[in-house]
């Protein structure tokens, strides 16, 4: 059967898909451009939902059909999807890797199959990486290395001979997770009063947010002067078991914190949180305009990475304009 008929009987199946409730997305209403599969990891966060609605959102408006599944934060769950993207035939595959290991074999055959793969957000580990056409996301090291300049001002501002530092991590093993860690560790090696107390991983929920900061304060108490915490689902988990245990976060506790989420930016203004580095979730426009660069046969950025900015209690918070997440 050719190509063609086989891209054909795809759109249709997918429309079929879409409306017996697969995803909640409208098709364009003209024959779309490309068929687009997208595995998105989960709905973990305010980050995550927000990179799930930019990316339909673009979609629609750039009139591009897209097959969206959630993994429901399984990596089993996102190959079973990948293959159902090679076997509809799509003309693109992206997916937003919850691990960077594992992803060799189901890349090899999404290249067998001729089908180019972008990566939106999260990176894979070196070997997987040859199958990748373009990573669409954060400088995640850069985002460490930001929260820890932040640190070294305030402690620089506040006088601070010692800090104490507990870190709250994110997935382990994900990029964003390896990579914020290591821009942050980088960047107080030096400073001899910075001390990393113990680094606890709170798998990027809210749920264990709040757990590892109740552990935390439970080991280490009023010895905790900083909570660097990898996005702010964990953050809003953890400041009510801070207020619980008698301190004051912001006061008491430096918090810092990274995705920028309206949320987190309302408690930022409240002065419970002293530094949110963003980490924009919008990434659904460079996807769809790479998307179709590679179904017209174009060369594409092997890297594009948006740029963020830092919202600390250093600028005036009131002037942060609505997140959008
Ligand atoms: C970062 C993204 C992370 C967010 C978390 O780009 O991978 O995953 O920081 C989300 O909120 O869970």
């Amino acid at each position: 059967m050719m190509r063609g008929q086989l891209k054909r009987i795809a759109c249709i199946l997918m429309i079929a898909l879409l409306t017996v409730g697969c995803s909640s997305r409208q098709e364009p209403q003209s024959e779309p451009k490309l068929l687009l599969g997208f595995s998105q990891l989960g709905s973990e966060s305010a980050w995550r939902i927000g990179n799930t609605r930019d990316i339909e959102d673009q979609a629609s408006k750039f009139g591009i059909g897209l097959m969206l599944e959630n993994a429901n934060q399984k990596q089993e769950n996102q190959i079973a999807a990948i293959r159902r993207f090679i076997a509809y035939n799509v003309d693109v595959i992206a997916f937003s890797p919850i691990v960077e290991e594992g992803w060799d074999y189901v890349l090899s055959e999404a290249e067998s199959a001729g089908i180019p793969v972008v990566l939106v957000d999260r990176d894979v580990s070196g070997s997987a990486r040859k199958y990748i056409k373009c990573l669409i996301g954060a400088d995640f090291y850069k985002e460490g290395v930001l929260a820890a300049e932040y640190l070294i001002r305030k402690a620089d501002s506040m006088g601070l001979s010692h800090v104490n530092i507990v870190e709250i991590t994110g997935t382990e093993n994900s990029t964003p997770m390896r990579q914020r860690q290591a821009g942050f560790m980088d960047t107080i090696a030096s400073d001899k009063r910075m001390t990393v107390t113990e680094s606890v991983n709170g798998d990027f929920l809210k749920s264990r947010g709040a757990e590892c900061m109740r552990y935390l304060l439970d080991t280490y108490g009023r010895d905790i002067d900083v909570v660097f915490s990898h996005n702010d689902e964990m953050t809003l988990g953890a400041l009510p078991e801070i207020e619980n245990a008698g301190f004051v976060p912001g006061k008491d506790m430096i918090i810092i914190s990274i995705d920028g989420g309206q949320e987190a930016i309302d408690v930022l203004k409240e002065g419970k949180i002293n530094c949110v580095v963003e980490c924009t979730p919008k990434l659904g426009t460079e996807l769809m305009e790479t998307a179709i660069k590679l179904k017209n046969g174009e060369t594409v950025d092997t890297e594009i990475h948006p740029v963020e900015e830092v919202f600390s209690d250093e600028i005036d918070v009131s002037q942060i304009k609505e997140r959008g997440y």
